[in-house]
């Protein structure tokens, strides 16, 4: 058998002076999508994403907090490792511009560009951005920087240039030989007249910032966070030895539009120097903006993934973020378009056609997928529109145009409930004729819902698997093989699975008064945080799962006996409406009965949780989740790459409200 064809996909490496908000999150999530459809059409995939900890800001951040640099990054690139995991979008490969492997693939692609007579030493003095990490071009001392606003500050170094003034011609020849290298278009033709106009040669090392990567042997030389944070993409698939792991070059990298010049201009002109593979693409999308302008925790118009996830569902945020905005273009966030589309393409379209059919086949066919009796021309004329869509969608998704792809699904979905309510299957009588024809709209809707449940699971991977499994349909939804899907496949006979929850209707203004309160908390926690950032949503749900912390980071005896931990008892357990992660307990832990809120509803049926004895952090500060007060939190072990809670307990009979130690 063939070996299957590569594709290496890599978001930005995010900074770490900063959590992730909804613009970092719409990178990843598209990644995630390209990373699933991929495989479903048979491509071996990585996906890359991390965190790039060298930088001033970060040396100043860390001195703010008081702890040393390398215990700062660690605690942050945990935090987005841990929230990318919880959002069900963690990467294949997560690299930390801090990892030995990263710091030996920097020093190496160095050695190779000098080698090959691409770097000289000289002075700049010139204005420099400590935001954005750059020398400003043209800037005079008392300018602002262009991308950012903010003041610019003058700065004279030795350092070591690079000489990207003779890329200009290969790069202008790379683009012409490879059109597809800049997407979106516009993007490609702002990217060439830059390069037209001229490339100066670019300092890449640093000598007046401490906290970067050594260039050996050239002490104090540390490397430009640019050269730095590109060369992340390399080293997490092997570095030096790249070729071993066969991934390299890239096949695409996602990036937002403020970044697109390194992607497309410095770094494939470090990769010439150094004669190794260029990517194959560099796709730029647009801004989420607020309120028309772009996020920012100063101006407090930060959206943030989290509450969204926990509110309605991280299906919800992802249609929400392909669907409205045409990828490659701004668009704006608003929590109202947000719950509009959740109810109206979601909750009524998908959620509701899928329990509908499911219902119908229950009672009328006991809940076997009933098999066609011969096909009326309304039924061909569903079927051919339902086939010709499978070939739209994937030509959409090849194109990276998300929002059609979705359109043309959703505009099946249309067309599935005009065609129930035009034959009415519920109003046919239980004679012979009439329960043919119930079998053959019925069959004709669930085989139309089984190919928008595959089309739509890159996108929808929760709530399709929920479908796949109401349908009956064996194997998982995201192991089908795209390119052999058609209409005509589902077999008849097979029995439903359980009924689903699959988009429970929101009320829209209580449900973004209840995202803003979840976002508000987040942001200015009034209690401690949650202890520390770790695996899987259940630890801001109220169930902590335990992460080891970094290595570097010990705690005292003392720091321990800060926490309060002792035996409680579930007495009450129910699910949260709206919430179909949490549930909410009454646990008796000696002293009295608390509500507490656990993220593990997915996994516990709260009257198996009634009884059993469970440890309880007593003393954290009260939070509310959902709009629902919790009182401490449920230790449970963050189990597998999902960070399944499973709760801690007891072997032995233990008293109520004896405390852990
Ligand atoms: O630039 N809308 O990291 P960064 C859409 N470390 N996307 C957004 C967004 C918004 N409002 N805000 C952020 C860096 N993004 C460097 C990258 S790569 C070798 C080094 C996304 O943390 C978008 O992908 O500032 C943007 O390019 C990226 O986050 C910037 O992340």
């Amino acid at each position: 058998m063939p070996a299957k064809q590569k594709f290496y996909l890599t978001t930005p490496i995010y900074y770490t002076n900063g959590l992730p908000h909804i613009g970092h999150t719409y990178t990843t999530v598209v990644a995630d999508v390209i990373r699933r459809y991929k495989r479903m059409r048979g491509y071996e995939v990585v996906m890359t994403t991390g965190t790039d900890e060298h930088g001033v800001n970060v040396e100043r951040a860390a001195k703010k907090a008081g702890v040393p640099e390398s215990e700062f990054v660690a605690k942050m690139a945990e935090a987005w490792r841990a929230l990318w995991l919880e959002l069900g979008i963690p990467a294949d490969e997560f690299v930390r511009t801090t990892d030995l492997q990263h710091v030996r693939t920097v020093q190496w692609l160095f050695k190779l560009c000098r080698e090959n007579g691409y770097v000289y030493k000289g002075h700049y003095t010139g204005q420099y951005c400590i935001y954005d990490n750059a020398f400003v071009n043209d800037a005079k001392p008392g300018d602002n920087c262009p991308d950012c606003g903010r003041p610019t500050e003058t700065l004279t170094e030795e350092n070591y240039f690079f000489k990207l003034s003779a890329f200009q011609k290969p790069l202008l020849d790379f683009y012409k030989k490879n059109p597809e290298f800049i997407q979106p278009e516009s993007r490609k033709n702002e990217i060439v007249s830059f390069v037209e106009s001229g490339l100066k040669d670019l300092s890449i090392t640093r000598t007046t910032i401490r906290w970067g990567i050594p260039v050996p042997g050239e002490e104090p030389h540390v490397f430009y966070v640019w050269f730095d944070a590109l060369t992340a993409y390399l080293s997490a698939v092997g570095g030096p030895d790249y070729e071993k792991r066969g991934m390299w070059p890239a096949d695409l990298h996602l990036v937002g539009k403020d970044i697109i010049r390194f992607h497309t201009v410095y770094w494939p002109a470090f990769l010439m120097a150094a004669m190794l593979p260029i990517p194959k693409q560099v796709w730029a999308h647009g801004w989420f903006l607020m309120d028309a302008s772009k996020m920012s925790k100063s101006k407090g118009n930060v959206v943030l993934p989290r509450p969204i996830a926990d509110m309605l569902g991280m299906d919800a945020l992802r249609y929400f973020l392909l669907r409205e905005v045409v990828f490659g273009q701004d668009g704006n966030f608003s929590y109202d378009a947000l719950l509009t589309r959740y109810n109206s393409d979601l909750a009524n379209g998908l959620g509701n056609l899928a329990s509908r059919t499911a219902a119908m086949i229950e009672k009328n066919f006991a809940g076997k997928i009933p098999k066609a009796g011969k096909l009326e021309p309304r039924d061909e004329t569903l079927a051919r529109q339902t086939q010709s869509a499978i070939g739209d969608v994937l030509d959409y998704f090849e194109k990276m145009n998300f929002a059609r792809a979705l359109e043309s699904l959703w505009s099946v979905i249309a067309t599935a409930d005009k065609y129930l309510t035009t034959e009415k299957p519920w109003s046919l009588s239980d004679s012979e004729a009439d329960t043919q024809r119930k079998a053959t709209v019925l069959a004709t809707t669930a085989e139309l819902l089984r190919i928008v449940t595959v089309l739509a699971h890159p996108v929808l991977p929760d709530s399709t698997t929920k479908i796949w499994t109401l349908l009956g349909q064996s194997g998982s939804v995201s192991a089908v093989e795209l390119d052999g899907l058609q209409w005509g496949q589902l077999a008849s006979g097979v029995p439903l699975g359980k009924p689903q929850t699959l988009f429970p209707r929101v009320e829209k203004s209580e449900a973004i008064e209840r995202i803003e309160s979840m976002a508000n908390e987040e942001l200015n926690p009034t209690a401690p945080p949650a202890p520390a950032p770790t695996a899987g949503r259940s630890a801001t749900a109220g169930a902590a799962t335990a992460a080891a912390p970094a290595a570097s980071e010990k705690i005292g005896i003392e720091d321990f006996a800060k926490v309060e931990m002792r035996v409680g008892q579930i007495k009450t357990a129910e699910r949260i409406v709206g919430a179909d992660k949490l549930l909410k307990l009454t646990v008796d832990i000696g002293t009295e009965i608390r509500q507490i809120c656990a993220g593990i509803a997915q996994f516990y049926e709260p009257d198996s949780l009634i009884g059993r004895k469970v440890a309880v952090v007593t003393n954290l500060a009260p939070r509310k989740l959902r709009g629902v007060e919790s009182n401490g939190m449920i230790i449970a072990a963050s189990v597998g790459p999902e960070g399944r809670p499973v709760l801690a307990g007891f072997p032995e009979d233990v008293e109520i409200g004896a405390r852990l130690k």
